[in-house]
Protein backbone atom coordinates (compact mmCIF):
# COMPACT_ATOMS: atom_id res chain seq x y z
CA UNK A 1 0.00 0.00 0.00
CA UNK A 2 0.71 3.58 -0.55
CA UNK A 3 1.60 4.82 2.94
CA UNK A 4 4.31 6.86 1.65
CA UNK A 5 1.72 10.11 1.02
CA UNK A 6 -0.70 8.89 3.48
CA UNK A 7 -1.00 12.56 6.07
CA UNK A 8 -3.40 13.06 8.34
CA UNK A 9 -3.97 15.67 10.60
CA UNK A 10 -2.47 16.19 14.85
CA UNK A 11 -4.96 16.11 17.11
CA UNK A 12 -3.75 18.58 19.05
CA UNK A 13 -5.78 19.39 23.16
CA UNK A 14 -5.88 22.17 25.43
CA UNK A 15 -6.86 21.40 29.10
CA UNK A 16 -6.62 22.88 32.32
CA UNK A 17 -9.40 24.86 34.63
CA UNK A 18 -10.88 28.00 34.04
CA UNK A 19 -9.15 30.93 33.54
CA UNK A 20 -5.87 29.58 32.50
CA UNK A 21 -5.26 30.78 28.70
CA UNK A 22 -6.41 27.61 26.76
CA UNK A 23 -8.60 29.58 24.88
CA UNK A 24 -5.94 32.50 23.84
CA UNK A 25 -3.46 29.88 22.99
CA UNK A 26 -5.62 27.85 20.90
CA UNK A 27 -6.36 30.81 19.25
CA UNK A 28 -3.04 31.58 18.81
CA UNK A 29 -1.90 28.85 17.52
CA UNK A 30 -4.82 28.16 14.99
CA UNK A 31 -3.53 31.68 13.90
CA UNK A 32 -0.25 30.95 13.42
CA UNK A 33 -0.70 27.31 11.71
CA UNK A 34 -3.27 29.16 8.89
CA UNK A 35 -1.09 31.91 8.11
CA UNK A 36 1.40 29.68 7.87
CA UNK A 37 -0.42 27.28 5.16
CA UNK A 38 -1.65 24.38 7.30
CA UNK A 39 -4.72 22.95 6.75
CA UNK A 40 -6.02 23.55 10.58
CA UNK A 41 -9.43 23.84 13.03
CA UNK A 42 -10.21 25.11 15.89
CA UNK A 43 -13.04 23.11 17.48
CA UNK A 44 -14.27 23.69 21.02
CA UNK A 45 -16.11 21.33 23.49
CA UNK A 46 -18.90 21.27 24.35
CA UNK A 47 -20.31 22.33 21.31
CA UNK A 48 -22.89 25.09 21.80
CA UNK A 49 -24.29 25.02 18.86
CA UNK A 50 -26.08 21.66 18.58
CA UNK A 51 -29.64 20.92 20.01
CA UNK A 52 -27.23 18.51 23.08
CA UNK A 53 -24.79 21.61 23.24
CA UNK A 54 -28.16 24.32 23.83
CA UNK A 55 -29.23 22.12 26.33
CA UNK A 56 -25.81 22.09 28.34
CA UNK A 57 -25.52 25.91 27.16
CA UNK A 58 -28.81 26.09 29.49
CA UNK A 59 -27.42 24.21 32.46
CA UNK A 60 -24.19 25.89 31.98
CA UNK A 61 -25.96 29.15 32.63
CA UNK A 62 -28.33 28.27 35.06
CA UNK A 63 -31.26 28.10 33.43
CA UNK A 64 -31.87 25.29 33.68
CA UNK A 65 -31.37 22.31 36.45
CA UNK A 66 -30.55 18.40 35.23
CA UNK A 67 -28.81 15.67 37.52
CA UNK A 68 -25.15 15.41 37.56
CA UNK A 69 -25.01 11.91 36.08
CA UNK A 70 -27.57 13.01 33.34
CA UNK A 71 -25.30 16.37 32.11
CA UNK A 72 -22.62 14.57 32.55
CA UNK A 73 -23.58 12.04 29.93
CA UNK A 74 -24.69 14.88 27.79
CA UNK A 75 -21.07 16.59 27.51
CA UNK A 76 -19.76 12.95 26.24
CA UNK A 77 -23.01 12.83 24.09
CA UNK A 78 -21.87 15.85 22.66
CA UNK A 79 -18.33 14.89 22.06
CA UNK A 80 -19.61 11.38 20.39
CA UNK A 81 -22.01 13.65 18.05
CA UNK A 82 -18.63 15.43 16.27
CA UNK A 83 -16.55 12.77 15.92
CA UNK A 84 -17.59 11.15 12.25
CA UNK A 85 -17.01 15.41 11.46
CA UNK A 86 -13.51 15.31 13.62
CA UNK A 87 -12.91 12.16 12.09
CA UNK A 88 -13.28 12.89 8.39
CA UNK A 89 -11.10 16.22 9.42
CA UNK A 90 -8.03 14.57 10.21
CA UNK A 91 -8.00 11.54 8.24
CA UNK A 92 -8.45 14.39 5.75
CA UNK A 93 -5.46 16.07 6.49
CA UNK A 94 -6.21 18.63 8.76
CA UNK A 95 -4.57 19.33 12.16
CA UNK A 96 -7.16 19.55 14.74
CA UNK A 97 -6.91 22.72 17.65
CA UNK A 98 -9.41 21.41 20.42
CA UNK A 99 -10.61 23.25 23.66
CA UNK A 100 -11.20 21.46 25.97
CA UNK A 101 -12.48 17.46 25.79
CA UNK A 102 -13.38 14.05 27.63
CA UNK A 103 -10.26 14.98 30.36
CA UNK A 104 -12.51 18.18 31.05
CA UNK A 105 -15.47 16.13 30.84
CA UNK A 106 -14.04 13.68 33.57
CA UNK A 107 -12.84 16.52 36.20
CA UNK A 108 -15.81 18.58 35.98
CA UNK A 109 -17.86 15.67 37.31
CA UNK A 110 -15.61 13.81 39.58
CA UNK A 111 -15.00 17.97 41.46
CA UNK A 112 -19.20 17.32 42.10
CA UNK A 113 -17.90 14.09 43.82
CA UNK A 114 -18.91 11.13 41.00
CA UNK A 115 -16.66 8.01 40.58
CA UNK A 116 -13.63 8.78 38.52
CA UNK A 117 -14.37 5.33 36.87
CA UNK A 118 -17.63 5.71 36.15
CA UNK A 119 -17.16 9.09 34.62
CA UNK A 120 -14.53 8.01 31.94
CA UNK A 121 -16.42 5.28 30.94
CA UNK A 122 -18.99 7.09 28.09
CA UNK A 123 -15.85 8.17 26.32
CA UNK A 124 -14.18 5.42 26.24
CA UNK A 125 -13.31 4.48 22.25
CA UNK A 126 -13.56 7.97 21.78
CA UNK A 127 -10.24 9.86 19.51
CA UNK A 128 -7.51 9.94 21.68
CA UNK A 129 -5.53 13.17 21.34
CA UNK A 130 -1.64 13.13 20.16
CA UNK A 131 -0.93 15.61 22.63
CA UNK A 132 -2.98 17.36 25.53
CA UNK A 133 -1.53 20.53 26.65
CA UNK A 134 -2.45 21.56 30.31
CA UNK A 135 -2.15 24.97 30.83
CA UNK A 136 -1.22 24.60 34.77
CA UNK A 137 -1.71 27.79 36.93
CA UNK A 138 -2.71 28.16 40.48
CA UNK A 139 -6.10 29.41 41.90
CA UNK A 140 -4.90 32.49 43.07
CA UNK A 141 -2.98 33.19 39.68
CA UNK A 142 -6.24 32.22 37.58
CA UNK A 143 -8.77 34.43 40.27
CA UNK A 144 -6.09 37.30 39.42
CA UNK A 145 -7.07 37.39 35.56
CA UNK A 146 -9.81 39.45 36.16
CA UNK A 147 -11.87 37.34 38.29
CA UNK A 148 -14.09 34.39 37.15
CA UNK A 149 -17.57 34.43 35.88
CA UNK A 150 -20.84 34.00 36.36
CA UNK A 151 -21.59 30.58 35.06
CA UNK A 152 -22.15 27.55 37.08
CA UNK A 153 -18.78 26.30 37.37
CA UNK A 154 -16.86 29.64 37.49
CA UNK A 155 -16.14 29.39 41.83
CA UNK A 156 -12.97 29.45 43.43
CA UNK A 157 -13.86 26.51 45.64
CA UNK A 158 -15.47 24.49 42.95
CA UNK A 159 -12.00 25.42 40.82
CA UNK A 160 -9.77 24.01 43.56
CA UNK A 161 -11.64 20.48 43.49
CA UNK A 162 -11.28 20.41 39.39
CA UNK A 163 -7.54 21.40 39.60
CA UNK A 164 -7.04 18.16 41.97
CA UNK A 165 -9.15 16.01 39.55
CA UNK A 166 -7.24 16.57 37.00
CA UNK A 167 -4.30 15.45 38.29
CA UNK A 168 -6.14 12.34 39.75
CA UNK A 169 -7.17 11.80 35.70
CA UNK A 170 -3.43 12.34 34.97
CA UNK A 171 -2.07 9.97 37.53
CA UNK A 172 -4.66 7.35 36.75
CA UNK A 173 -4.39 7.92 32.54
CA UNK A 174 -2.31 4.89 31.49
CA UNK A 175 -0.98 7.29 28.26
CA UNK A 176 1.19 9.48 31.07
CA UNK A 177 3.08 10.45 27.92
CA UNK A 178 0.66 12.60 26.64
CA UNK A 179 0.56 15.22 28.77
CA UNK A 180 2.36 17.85 28.28
CA UNK A 181 2.46 20.53 31.26
CA UNK A 182 2.91 23.70 30.77
CA UNK A 183 3.51 26.79 33.24
CA UNK A 184 0.71 28.70 32.47
CA UNK A 185 2.30 31.69 34.71
CA UNK A 186 4.84 32.84 31.88
CA UNK A 187 3.80 35.36 28.91
CA UNK A 188 1.26 34.89 26.29
CA UNK A 189 4.09 35.44 23.93
CA UNK A 190 6.68 32.92 25.59
CA UNK A 191 3.88 29.97 25.82
CA UNK A 192 3.10 30.65 22.13
CA UNK A 193 6.75 30.62 20.75
CA UNK A 194 7.09 26.91 23.42
CA UNK A 195 3.48 25.56 22.26
CA UNK A 196 4.17 26.24 18.18
CA UNK A 197 7.82 24.48 18.78
CA UNK A 198 5.92 21.41 20.32
CA UNK A 199 3.00 21.42 17.80
CA UNK A 200 5.52 22.11 14.40
CA UNK A 201 7.56 18.27 15.45
CA UNK A 202 3.98 16.59 16.50
CA UNK A 203 2.42 17.43 13.06
CA UNK A 204 5.69 15.89 11.56
CA UNK A 205 5.90 12.90 13.65
CA UNK A 206 2.01 12.06 13.76
CA UNK A 207 0.97 12.34 9.78
CA UNK A 208 1.77 8.81 9.16
CA UNK A 209 0.53 7.19 12.16
CA UNK A 210 -3.14 5.61 12.18
CA UNK A 211 -5.80 7.15 13.93
CA UNK A 212 -6.26 6.26 17.49
CA UNK A 213 -9.91 5.57 18.55
CA UNK A 214 -8.74 4.34 22.25
CA UNK A 215 -9.11 6.44 24.62
CA UNK A 216 -9.34 4.77 27.87
CA UNK A 217 -9.44 1.57 26.51
N1 LIG B 1 -17.21 21.18 31.04
C1 LIG B 1 -16.71 21.11 29.79
C2 LIG B 1 -17.70 20.06 31.69
O1 LIG B 1 -18.17 20.13 32.82
N2 LIG B 1 -17.69 18.86 31.04
C3 LIG B 1 -17.19 18.73 29.77
O2 LIG B 1 -17.20 17.62 29.20
C4 LIG B 1 -16.69 19.91 29.11
C5 LIG B 1 -16.15 19.81 27.71
O3 LIG B 1 -18.14 23.32 30.94
F1 LIG B 1 -16.79 24.98 33.21
C6 LIG B 1 -17.30 22.49 31.71
C7 LIG B 1 -16.03 23.25 31.85
C8 LIG B 1 -16.49 24.68 31.91
C9 LIG B 1 -17.79 24.69 31.14
O4 LIG B 1 -16.57 25.39 29.21
C10 LIG B 1 -17.79 25.44 29.85
P1 LIG B 1 -15.92 26.76 28.62
O5 LIG B 1 -14.61 26.29 28.07
O6 LIG B 1 -15.78 27.68 29.79
O7 LIG B 1 -16.89 27.24 27.59
MG1 LIG C 1 -15.87 29.04 31.09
Amino acid sequence: TNTATYKRGAFILFEGCDRTGKSTQANKLFEYLQSTGHSVKLWKFPDRTTPIGQTINAYLTNNQELDDKAIHLLFSANRWESLPKLKNLLLGGTTLIVDRYAYSGVSYSVAKGLDLDWCRCPDIGLLRPDIIIFMDLSIEESEKRGGFGEERYEKKNFQEKVCKSFSQLKQKDDDDSLWKFLDAKQSVERLHEQIVKISLDLIENCSQLPLKEDLWK
